[in-house]
């Protein structure tokens, strides 16, 4: 980083019920508007008065550096053998939550994916998002059964242990819920990205590839059309894959993140369904049929559907259209000074990879080319970095993804003309957040 830049670097502060206590928000705001004011009062420019404040933060911090606080004296702790590792007490913050914009009805059925707080590509397991149509159960792997039935030669129940010694395969791809950014279609302004966007997560998957074990069961290739999976729990969530996507890259996968899956995400089992909307995912999955017709369960016929503008209801769109969305800054966190910020967000397609991400900072007007951070991969999260000075004027931030199809991320207005308003899933337009002149950060629609 240059001096310049050093000198001009910028400070957010995290949305303040993901973070921060009432109390510390306001200590923090008031510290904000110290410096600023000390800053002013100087007289300074723009830029001058923004290096004030950072000059002021470091001073304060020089104390710091001089103590030697305890850990710097003393012994730490031992191991942590008692037990699965946690992460730091000062982290406590950072967790999945019930959206603002849901009313439960017996119990939570959602929970959000804090995606302001995470880094890089994948969603660490105990903060991937969850969606349980009846609640979630934790099964016991050595009575869990996988049966393949249907237009297969040799009909199979598999134990856990039978899937565990076949060949396997491990591949980082998002889930998103179809749901996921629905009340953007009413303009229900949700106040932070953790409720926008987080039912979203991504990980890496680990399992026996579909094709694998429809190849071993003898699959009917002529007539075997499509692939039926059902889960163990009381939804009865059964959903219907073509033939030539349940040969192509799905998984049925017993690991995330280098362990076996979490409760909550379908432990012992649960299908992968790259680039499809999280609730063909099916998991607890105990069985898989072959068949020669869309099966139109009710999770595809009555759910899941989208209402058109014209009346009609398209089925069967499972597909993760092109999206992306800037995670900081974002709804509810704020910019404490003018200056440099390094602007983050994700980028996905169900359809391929990611090409290239733009970013606006004056509501679609200009738009700059972002940095993708490696790895760049297939139905998977891509990471997206650029840098920009705010100037502190009024600004509105956006993204605008490009995946290898060429298919462009809409904005709102572009796709409510194709898809009308009365839509639930699917909702994939361009996010805007406003920066006001105090720096705080909310939820914004630009037509
Ligand atoms: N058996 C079963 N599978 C299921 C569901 C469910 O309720 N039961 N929910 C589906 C929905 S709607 C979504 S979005 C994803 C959520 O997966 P997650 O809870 O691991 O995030 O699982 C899908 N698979
Ligand atoms: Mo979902």
């Amino acid at each position: 980083m240059s001096k310049e830049l050093s000198d001009v670097i910028g400070r957010v502060l995290p949305a303040p019920e993901h973070h921060l206590n009432a109390e510390k928000l306001e200590q923090a705001r008031k510290a904000r508007r110290s410096f600023m004011g000390k800053a002013l009062a100087m007289g300074a420019g723009a830029a001058a008065s923004a290096a004030a404040a950072t000059r002021a933060v470091a001073a304060e911090g020089e104390d710091a550096i001089l103590k030697l606080p305890a850990h710097t004296t003393g012994l730490g702790q031992g191991v942590t053998t008692d037990g699965y590792g946690k992460p730091s007490k000062w982290e406590a913050n950072l967790q999945r939550r019930e959206s603002p914009g849901l009313t439960r009805v017996q119990q939570a059925s959602v929970s959000f994916t804090p995606l302001q707080g995470l880094f890089g590509i994948i969603t660490p397991n105990g903060l991937h998002f969850e969606r349980h149509h009846q609640g979630w159960w934790d099964i016991d792997p050595s009575k869990h059964r996988l049966m393949i039935n249907g237009l297969v030669k040799r009909e199979r129940v598999f134990t856990m242990d039978d899937l565990m010694r076949l060949p396997s395969v491990s591949r980082i791809h998002f889930i998103e819920c179809g749901a996921n950014s629905a009340p953007e279609w009413g303009n229900v302004a949700l106040p932070a990205v953790q409720y926008t966007h987080g039912m979203l997560s991504c990980c890496e998957y680990t399992g026996v590839l579909l094709s694998t074990l429809l190849e071993m069961c003898g699959y009917d290739k002529k007539k075997g059309k499509h692939v039926l999976a059902e889960g163990a729990d009381g939804s009865s969530m059964t959903r219907t894959i073509d033939i030539e996507r349940a040969m192509d890259d799905c998984i049925v996968a017993w690991a995330m993140n280098g362990e076996m899956l979490r409760p909550e995400n379908g432990y012992p089992l649960r299908l992968v369904v790259p680039g499809i909307q999280g609730v063909s995912w099916v998991k607890y999955l105990r069985r898989l049929e072959v068949g020669d017709m869309k099966w139109a369960a009710k999770d595809e016929a009555i759910h899941y559907i989208d209402h058109m503008p014209d009346g009609t209801h398209r089925q069967y769109t499972g597909i993760q259209e092109c999206k992306s969305v800037i995670t900081t800054p974002s709804g509810s966190q704020t910019l404490l000074d003018k200056g440099f910020y390094n602007v983050t967000g994700l980028a996905w397609s169900g359809r391929g990879s990611i090409k290239r991400v733009d970013v606006s900072t004056d509501g679609g007007r200009n738009w700059r080319t972002a940095r993708l951070e490696g790895p760049v991969l297939p139905k998977a999260l891509t990471r997206f970095n650029i840098d920009w000075v705010w100037d502190g004027k009024p600004a509105i931030l956006q993204s605008r993804a490009i995946d290898s199809t060429g298919y462009v991320q809409p904005k709102i207005n572009q796709l409510r003309a194709v898809r009308g308003t009365r839509s639930i899933y699917h909702q994939n337009a361009i996010q805007s957040w406003k920066v006001a002149e105090n720096g705080e950060v909310s939820n914004v629609q630009v037509y």
